[in-house]
């Protein structure tokens, strides 16, 4: 029996690497677009004639009227968050009526999460992650993984106290709902909160929830099975995976293509393309070691030609050099079938462009990606220089358009990553993509 073939959009490097636009291109050509993890910190930019859309915890599958929009059980959902987004899309034209929907086994963010969040940020102190504070880590611990203190020792333990969205239909979840923010309350201190006018709120958003609720494991199965095409868009990135990330700066779901598996019930063996999506230089937001990071006029060339600010919370994302060893690292995790390398129109102006190639610690090369980041922090990077191209390639669109120091560019990346380039993103707006066959 021949099956169809679910398609992946997955950042390789720390996010924002350009997934939304990638994501909308490719939905045009699509039947369902689903998101399979994390929540609405996520921030995917994109441009259609001039306008601009972020989007955060829907799919960005949205803006094709084709395509059917699925929030999957992996997502972690604040309510409030999911109609003002909708909102917000509406109002610029965009008809979602029949088209949104999600997952009953998806769990719910709520505003505790959130003040818990920013409460355990403080108590962090210097040792901070930098998280969005929308919730996303109290929320995926209540789900699942949490570490507790027990006879003085810290273990690793599935709290599995969260809520979902068939929760909410329950007779019991005004009931369930106060026990956890009491809990809440007993371990971060009794910070206010109003939780009858919430546990009212609550009932409301449940009813305007309702036509958007379903079986998103079955529809997604039947919809493979009945041969309808499928795109899967990854949030975050491989370097921001619970496990595989920069552990703790990590965020906290499964960011690697075994994440769409959990997170939309979608077995392997129905997972065809998985494309990286990599951005021609580097960035992250929130803290942690950044082996190619520039603090320097190359790093603030990137990000102010680049426009690098968080599409969440506003903040600069720091900026630095391509890193094919960490993308070595991310290709043998997701087993990337191509590139999607984005930005490259970023580098138009530079001289010289370095790609990082060799982790070294005390003159030794790293024969693998460090876990632990005291190593990651000491490594020095060894890079290869290629000259710049120094001409504006926001208008080319074909491949062989490009300056041959581009495509020098890109073919040292393909050769270094041994991964082929399928797409090369020159500017934000949606037509400006090279699409090699
Ligand atoms: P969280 O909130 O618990 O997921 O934060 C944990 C770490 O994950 C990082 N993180 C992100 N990194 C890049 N982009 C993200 N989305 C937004 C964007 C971020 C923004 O598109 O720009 O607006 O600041 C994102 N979401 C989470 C986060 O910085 C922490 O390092
Ligand atoms: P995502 O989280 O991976 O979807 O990426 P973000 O939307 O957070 O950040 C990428 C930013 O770069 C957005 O502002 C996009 O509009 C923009 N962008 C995407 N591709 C390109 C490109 O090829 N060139 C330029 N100049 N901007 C791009
Ligand atoms: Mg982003």
């Amino acid at each position: 029996m021949t099956s169809n073939k679910v398609s992946v959009v997955l950042g390789a490097q720390w996010g924002d690497e350009g997934k939304g636009k990638l994501v909308d291109v490719l939905s045009e050509t699509v039947d369902l677009c689903c998101r399979c993890q994390g929540g609405n910190n996520a921030g995917h930019t994109i441009v259609v004639d001039g306008k601009k859309f972020d989007f955060h915890l829907l799919p960005s599958g949205l803006l094709n009227p084709g395509a059917i929009s699925i929030v999957g059980n992996g997502v972690v959902v604040h309510v409030p968050s999911f109609f003002d987004e909708l909102a917000k899309i509406e109002s610029k034209g965009v008809d979602a009526t029949g088209r949104l929907f999600v997952s009953e086994r998806a769990h719910l963010v709520f505003d505790f999460h959130q003040i818990v969040d920013e409460l355990k940020e403080v108590e962090l102190g210097r040792g901070s992650l930098g998280t969005t504070k929308k919730g996303i880590g109290p929320t995926y611990s209540s789900k699942g993984n949490t570490f507790k203190f027990y006879f003085n020792y810290l273990i690793r333990t599935a709290s599995r106290s969260g809520l979902r969205v068939h929760h909410l239909y329950n007779e019991d979840f005004p009931e369930k709902f106060k026990i956890i923010v009491e809990n809440k309350r007993k371990r971060y201190g009794n910070f206010q909160y109003d939780i009858e006018g919430e546990i009212q709120r609550y009932k409301i958003l449940a009813e305007k929830l309702k036509p958007y609720v379903l079986d998103t494991v079955k529809y997604v199965n039947q919809s493979i099975a009945d041969g309808k095409r499928v795109l899967v868009e990854g949030a975050n990135a491989l370097m921001l995976d619970l496990d595989f990330g920069t552990y703790p700066f990590v965020t906290s779901s499964s960011t690697t293509v075994g994440g769409v598996c959990t997170g939309l019930g979608v077995p392997p063996t129905k997972i065809g393309k998985v494309i990286g999506v990599v951005k021609a230089y580097t960035t992250r937001v929130g803290f942690g070691p950044f082996p190619t990071e520039q603090l320097n006029a190359i790093g603030e060339h990137f990000q102010t030609v680049g426009a690098e600010i968080g599409t969440t919370t506003g903040r600069k994302r720091r900026c630095g050099w391509l890193d094919t060893v960490l993308l070595n690292y991310s290709h043998m995790i997701n087993d990337y079938t191509s590139i999607n390398l984005t930005k490259l129109d970023v580098l138009d102006q530079l001289d010289e462009i370095k790609i990082g190639v060799t982790y070294k610690v005390n003159g030794k090369t790293l024969e693998s990606f460090p876990a632990d980041l005291n190593l990651l922090g000491k490594v020095e990077v060894e890079y290869e220089t290629l000259p710049g191209w120094k001409t504006d390639i926001s208008n080319c669109r074909k491949y062989e358009e490009l300056p041959i120091n581009a495509q020098k560019y890109v073919e040292r990346v393909e050769q270094l990553t041994k991964c082929y380039v399928e797409w090369i993103g020159v500017g934000a707006s949606r037509d400006a993509m090279i699409h090699r066959k």
